[in-house]
């Protein structure tokens, strides 16, 4: 096989096509999609609806490349933000070639995943219903496979804290894939530009800092990156609340807390580029973010 517009050659039965990790908040879709790519790529909290937007994550192996797409978990909720989440969901099922629908065996089949697996069916596409969280061993929650699957029907068991099960799931994939060329160049890692994956280590120093529903409240908006000097990266970043009360709380008392903020989001910054990083938060009320969806957009959550 040959790609038309590059001319490379790849094994007659080189595959490629868009795999989406759907499912509810918490199930484990993000440290799937960072352990499948060997690096980390979409932040990870304890906390659900973490993954605000989709991301797109290019695995590219000698026989196949996987686009693999993480989601925001899917749930029932009204407000502006969560609605665009949601609907970020639905267009994840109808531009994928296969689905993964990932489900916590400790916390069991939900509504949601009966949702899911009715928009699979519907959709036509292969898709493979993933257990997560496999080295948990006691999974009272659900039986296995899922009772709600029919014949046919894959189930796979993985942990993606482990690795356990994981090549067993790639594999299974990249059988349900159309033979294809690749369709991202093989150094490419996503489709976000680092300095939005710079705010979403800030977004992850936020709900690690923050509890209750603070950090649901908040968006980060990287203003300047600056990567012209050769020993450290520069960057400039908002921390946006609704309010003046929520701002309080961000600032802390003598600024401590979005020092700590700071400091926890430049260590993993710098662990992660293996650079030195100067990072500068200032925390800004913007009443907006949450209710427009042009905001919503323009800060990257889609
Ligand atoms: N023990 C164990 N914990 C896991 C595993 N996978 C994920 N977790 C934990 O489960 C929590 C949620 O994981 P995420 O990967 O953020 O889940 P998600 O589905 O992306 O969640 P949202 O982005 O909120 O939709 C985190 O605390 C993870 O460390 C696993 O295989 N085993
Ligand atoms: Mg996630």
């Amino acid at each position: 096989m040959t790609d038309r517009r590059s001319g490379e050659a790849f094994p007659p039965d080189h595959r490629a096509g868009f795999v989406a990790l759907l499912g509810p908040p918490n199930a484990g879709k993000s440290t799937l999609l960072n352990r499948l790519l060997g690096e980390k790529l979409a932040i990870v909290t304890a906390k659900p609806q973490t993954t605000r937007s989709r991301i797109l994550g290019i695995l590219t192996l000698p026989s196949a490349q996987l686009l693999l797409q993480d989601t925001p978990g899917l749930h029932e909720s009204g407000s502006r933000l969560n609605t665009i989440m949601n609907e970020s969901v639905g267009d994840a099922i109808r531009d994928c070639d296969v689905g993964l629908l990932m489900v916590d065996r400790a916390g069991g089949w939900t509504a949601i995943h009966d949702r899911l697996l009715r928009d699979l069916r519907a959709s036509g596409k292969r898709f493979v219903v993933v257990g997560t969280k496999g080295d948990l061993r006691d999974h009272p929650e659900l039986t296995w496979p899922p009772e709600p699957l029919a014949q046919g029907e894959e189930a796979i068991s993985i942990s993606g804290l482990t690795g356990e099960g994981v090549a067993g799931l790639l594999e299974s994939v990249i059988g349900h894939l159309p033979e294809s060329p690749r369709l991202y160049p093989e150094e490419e890692l996503t489709d976000r530009p680092l300095r939005w994956l710079c705010g979403e280590m800030i977004r992850e120093a936020v709900f690690h800092c923050l509890d209750k529903e603070l950090p649901y409240a908040m968006a980060v908006e990287v203003i300047d990156f600056d990567e012209a000097r050769a020993d450290r990266i520069v960057i400039h970043a908002n921390l946006l609340v609704e309010r003046d009360s929520q701002k309080r709380i961000v600032v802390g008392s003598g600024g401590r807390m979005v020092k700590g903020i700071g400091m926890r989001a430049r260590k993993a910054i710098e662990t992660w580029l293996g650079t030195r990083v100067h990072l500068q938060l200032f925390v800004k009320v913007d009443p907006r973010w949450l209710k427009s969806a042009r905001r919503i957009e323009e800060l990257g959550y889609r």
